[in-house]
């Protein structure tokens, strides 16, 4: 440990609550994670003593407010080693990241016929936007197909790949199975082909150091409140040669540089993508976010979490009936399952009564439940708060539910 655990849980305080009784045990931390003090004071006192739309006044506050706005994204292109600036568009999550990224490559290059790649273990937030590109364009969703262990079947990506492909999206760690993917040796497949990646970084962003240009992703999209920032924030990292070759999604204030009835010409990166008023309040708790789990080091935090998944493993591993979905040899913090024939809905309400919160069902990915052949799991997964405490008393209450059926 590398860091002062408890030291660190007193900066959360939503993590000193009583459920029914019962100490709150948060295991649902791929949902969303709880937020530290520091998050949430940078929110209040912008509210407080700076609040002004940023960008469109010449008055003090305005400024100020944009200038925090701004080092913001700075702060965003320092965490993920993006090159500039330019290559962050914010937005209000993974979910609208990838919105946008289908709607405007959609638009600028693809054609009736062409391919879409997806992996048979993404979220519908990065298949549902495709889909319905896919529909408008007349091009055809492709998947790349798993193991059952949950490791991507790369050899079938190879033959996959051709002349009318036109996105690889592939989500880096899998928020059912925690797998963790070669996203690095896809990107470079992807690339001999001259094929662009989309990076879904909404499981690995809270939990690893990541860096773009090492990645060499063309695409990466995460979200501001599963790395202990605000609701309503997220990322579209872009390489600026692609970035600048897209047209905008929404259009309107800010994302303009002219306009004249006949025509419009449009603003230069990233505020192309940004129109509207941004979530200004909710980007810099957002930089603070980032500024939080850098200061504990992710490579620390990476640390914690993985001993403390191995040691869930084990000791869940030894409940009578238990079975563990995803057994990738690279694995991240989630640890989705199902006990006997309990329904997993009910493990889950029952697990709540012990104060213990976990997440049931099928997860957004339905078509990888429909591969597992399940309708859904129950699915604990940690944050860089969690102790083994927390997973004894995870491993107890699922014992205690056990024995009640
Ligand atoms: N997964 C979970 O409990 P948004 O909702 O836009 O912040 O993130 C969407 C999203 C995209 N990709 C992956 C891999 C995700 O895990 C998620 C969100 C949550 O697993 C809520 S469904």
């Amino acid at each position: 440990m590398m860091y002062d655990i408890n030291k660190v849980r007193e900066d959360f305080p939503i993590l000193a609550r009583q459920i029914y009784g019962k100490p709150l045990v948060y295991l649902d931390n791929g949902a969303t994670t709880q937020k530290p003090r520091q998050v949430v004071e940078a929110m209040v006192d912008e509210y407080y003593n700076v609040n002004a739309n940023v960008h469109r006044g010449v008055h003090f506050l305005s400024q100020q407010a944009t200038d925090l706005h701004e080092a913001s994204r700075e702060a965003v292109r320092r965490f993920i080693n993006a090159r500039s600036t330019d290559e962050i568009v914010f937005t209000r999550g993974t979910t609208e990241s990838i919105n946008l990224l289908a709607f405007s490559l959609g638009e600028a290059m693809v054609k009736e016929g062409d391919e879409i790649v997806v992996s048979a273990m993404e979220h519908h937030s990065d298949i549902v936007p495709w889909q319905m590109m896919c529909g408008r364009k007349g091009a055809v969703l492709r998947v790349i197909p798993m193991t059952d262990e949950g490791e991507l079947e790369l050899e079938t990506l190879e033959g996959m790949l051709n002349e009318r492909t036109r996105i690889v999206c592939c989500t880096h760690v899998s928020n059912v199975l925690g797998t963790v993917n070669p996203v690095k040796q896809i990107v470079k497949m992807a690339h001999a082909h001259d094929v662009p990646v989309l990076i879904d970084g909404a499981q690995s962003v809270p939990h690893m150091p990541v860096d773009v240009q090492d990645l060499d992703c063309d695409f990466f999209a995460f979200s501001g409140h599963k790395v202990y920032g605000p609701t309503g924030v997220g990322v579209l990292y872009g390489k600026e040669e692609w970035l600048e070759k897209l047209p905008p999604y929404q259009g309107g204030g800010e994302m303009i540089k002219n306009v004249t009835w006949e025509r419009t010409t449009y603003n230069v990166l990233p505020y192309k993508f940004e129109a509207g008023t941004p979530d200004y309040v909710a980007t810099h708790a957002l930089a603070k976010a980032l500024e939080y789990v850098a200061a504990l080091g992710m490579e620390n935090i990476y640390a914690h979490e993985q001993e403390l998944t191995q040691y869930a493993l084990e000791r869940m591993r030894q409940i009578e009936g238990m079975r563990i979905f995803g057994d990738a040899a690279h694995r991240d913090a989630v640890v989705s399952f199902l006990v006997g024939d309990i329904h997993h809905l009910d493990m889950g309400t029952l697990l709540d009564r012990l104060g213990i919160a976990v997440r049931t069902g099928h997860h957004c990915a339905e078509p990888l439940m429909t591969r597992l052949g399940i309708s859904g799991t129950v699915r604990a997964s940690f944050g860089l708060y969690n102790t083994r405490e927390e997973v004894d008393a995870l491993v107890a209450g699922i014992e205690k539910v056990s024995r009640m059926f």
